[in-house]
């Protein structure tokens, strides 16, 4: 089961796990309310899992690539690590398979409060197009992942203010169809 939580105010270090005192969880299924959704799966075996190509063939996930997160394999890691950061949106899901490492996906709640989800082996996380959310490592500085998408992908990222898209107008009229 994925672990998340409300995030403090704090302006310390992002790779800080910023918990709120005491610490105030949000289930998987309020992560579901705003459309993230989550499999566990068995990362040592990502060449050839039969689930993880179930998954792929559902959802049509036809594209994936592998990237390291780690400042001796990304090139200008610190600079990506605070780009990564920028609150932003996507017009197409985002959909992350950690297969080594830890990190956090934040992602703003329905009250608009930055919901911290903590992501590490064997998780497969997705955002829907749309929400507010941001990436960072956590204090190990490394993971790897695998990202998919359905077609070609478009990594564009748009900061916030990005309220005038259709995707994003799309995103909050589904909000507001699941109570
Ligand atoms: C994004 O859109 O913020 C990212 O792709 C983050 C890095 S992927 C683990
Ligand atoms: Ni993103």
């Amino acid at each position: 089961e994925l672990e998340a939580w409300y995030m403090d105010e704090s302006r310390e270090d992002q790779k800080l796990p910023h918990r709120l005192e005491p610490n105030q969880r949000v289930t998987p299924r309020q992560l579901e309310q705003i459309g993230v959704y989550h499999w566990k799966l068995n990362a040592d075996i990502y060449e050839n899992d039969p689930e993880l190509q179930k998954i792929r063939e559902e959802k049509g996930y036809s594209y994936m690539d592998i990237i390291t997160i780690h400042p001796d394999k990304l090139p200008d890691y610190e600079n990506k690590v605070k780009m990564f950061y920028e609150e932003h949106l996507h017009l197409d899901d985002e959909i992350r398979y950690i297969l080594d490492g830890s990190s956090y996906f934040d992602v703003r709640g329905k009250d608009e409060r930055w919901i911290r989800i903590a992501v590490s082996k064997g998780d497969l996380i997705t955002l829907p197009a749309g929400i507010y959310h941001r990436f960072t490592v956590d204090e190990s500085n490394y993971t790897t992942a695998m990202r998919l998408f359905v077609g070609e992908p478009v990594w564009k990222a748009y900061n916030r203010p990005a309220d005038d898209f259709d995707i994003r107008k799309a995103y909050v009229n589904s909000l507001r169809r699941r109570p």
